[in-house]
């Protein structure tokens, strides 16, 4: 028979078709932050959770209370849970919502970045230190100072350097500081101005802080023109990862509402960043995150879908495929469920 797809629903039919499999299937997981050290591949994701909580655009279903580390020698190798590593309980300044962190390493400690709402309901940035990958971290009594928004990325330059990359709209709230301050009732440009940017600040020595206030990054097309917020196809929505590859910076993205995960490149870690195009399709589930990092002399795109809740938005499974260059640099764009793919 040519095509069974037709035979079973599209649902599973998009799940048979995955090219990757969940990591784990015993905690949900989402948003995986992957880095290499001492040799082993460590995870942070999200750790979701069903808090019953009904689905809005403001993201009040993402109520997470935990983070799990995950690590793996290899990429088909177990996946060791290393369990609790951070919980909002022990978090001083704790609203709710532990959404997408990130982790780094210097000098022989570890820094664990999160977004999580304050007693205001305001998304702020904290920052947890261990002596352990895998944790159990400390927080800072306080989040970080001059910090806004979500979804931190931390990038070590080849000079040393840390930086961060961070926000999100919408439910993230990127468009309430959009003027430098906070603004609850939180304009939008209008559909042919610039989309709202993500932010990059260089890191204290100390890790705890940032060097410098936060700077826009600008995403532009091949003209140099920035991206502007009717261009949802492309436009930054939330979920900033940055990689090097042959001395370039790969600043990618999730456009959100449009479902891809995006790339634009530069020559420096503040950008202007070119857009250059989709390094994933969209997935089964509201949201797409990801990270993208080198192993063994390949690398790989970890993101997640919601194959193993059966559809349901905020309880995701992390996954991991290999992500291929062209020799332009360029890179391939994956589809997670081959010649298929969800409709929106
Ligand atoms: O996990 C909660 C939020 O969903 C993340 O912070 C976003 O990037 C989206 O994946």
């Amino acid at each position: 028979m040519e095509n069974n797809h037709a035979l079973i629903n599209p649902f599973e039919a998009l799940v048979s078709n995955a090219i990757a499999r969940p990591l784990v299937e015993h905690i949900y997981t989402a948003d995986p932050a992957a880095h290499v050290w001492n040799g082993r591949i460590y995870i942070y994701p999200s750790h979701d959770i069903d808090a019953g909580i009904p689905e809005n655009d403001n993201g009040d279903h993402f109520d997470m209370r935990d983070y799990h580390v995950l690590s793996m020698a290899s990429i088909d190798g177990e996946v060791t849970d290393h369990g609790v590593a951070l919980s909002v309980k022990d978090i001083p300044w704790a609203g709710r919502q532990l959404w997408d962190s990130d982790a780094a390493n210097k000098n022989g400690k570890y820094y664990l970045y999160f977004p999580l709402k304050d007693k205001e309901d305001i998304f702020r940035i904290g920052v947890a230190v261990s002596d352990r990958p895998e944790g159990p971290f400390t927080p800072e009594p306080e989040p970080i100072k001059g910090s806004f928004s979500i979804d931190p990325c931390l990038f070590k330059d080849s000079d040393g350097e840390h930086y961060m990359y961070f926000g999100g709209i919408w439910g993230g709230q990127l468009q309430r500081w959009y003027k430098g301050k906070y603004d609850p009732t939180g304009p939008f440009p209008n559909a042919n101005e610039p989309a709202i940017p993500p932010f990059v600040a260089k890191l204290s020595d100390n890790m705890l802080g940032f060097a410098e206030t936060p700077k826009a990054v600008t995403i532009v097309d091949r003209a140099g023109n920035p991206l502007l917020a009717s261009d949802e196809e492309r436009r930054f929505f939330e979920a900033s990862w940055m990689h090097k590859h042959n001395d370039k910076y790969y600043y990618s993205y999730s456009t959100g509402n449009t479902h891809f995960l995006c790339y634009a490149t530069g020559n420096n870690p503040y950008g202007p960043f070119i857009y250059q195009g989709k390094i994933l399709t969209p997935v089964i589930g509201w949201t797409t995150h990801h990270s993208i990092i080198e192993f063994n002399n390949k690398w790989y795109l970890f993101y997640h879908d919601c194959t193993v809740s059966g559809g349901k938005t905020h309880l995701r499974s992390i996954k991991v495929s290999e992500l291929k260059y062209n020799d332009d640099g360029t890179i391939q764009t994956i589809h997670p469920y081959g010649d298929l793919s969800p409709v929106w």
